[in-house]
């Protein structure tokens, strides 16, 4: 159901602490951490705790739970003293998701081109 833990998802243990993450900020409803293969100087994934596969997902069940997460988003790059940063959704596969628990990548600390590839 959506909301609900799932056994099988790496970010639900992690937000369970099953799984250590170094985690740089908390919120009663969200949690930041550093992501284990960073792509950036500054690569944080900002999570909801509850689990909702993937940003459409998460919009469409809880628009105020997706404000929490753009909103921890900019709290993130605050204190990682970003001014030019990039916040990306992967949604699907065909994007690169491989992790179904919705995440916002904050990337910076370096220059970032465009388009992505
Ligand atoms: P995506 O490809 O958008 O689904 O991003 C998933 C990200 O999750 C990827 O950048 C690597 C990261 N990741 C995968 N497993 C772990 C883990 O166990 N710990 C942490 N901190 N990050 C992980």
């Amino acid at each position: 159901m959506a909301g609900e833990p799932q056994d099988d998802c790496l970010f639900c243990k992690i937000v369970a602490g099953q799984i250590p993450a170094t985690v740089v900020r908390e919120t009663e409803t969200t949690l930041a951490f550093r992501d284990i293969n960073p792509q950036a100087p500054t690569h944080v994934l900002v999570i909801p705790k509850a689990h909702h596969a993937d940003a459409a997902a998460l919009a469409a069940a809880d628009p105020a739970l997706a404000a929490d997460v753009l909103r921890e988003t900019r709290a993130v790059a605050e204190d990682e003293k970003l001014d030019s940063y990039r916040i990306v959704f992967n949604t699907g596969s065909g994007a690169g998701q491989t992790v179904f628990h919705t995440h916002a990548h904050v990337l910076g600390g370096r220059g970032l081109q465009w388009p992505p590839g």
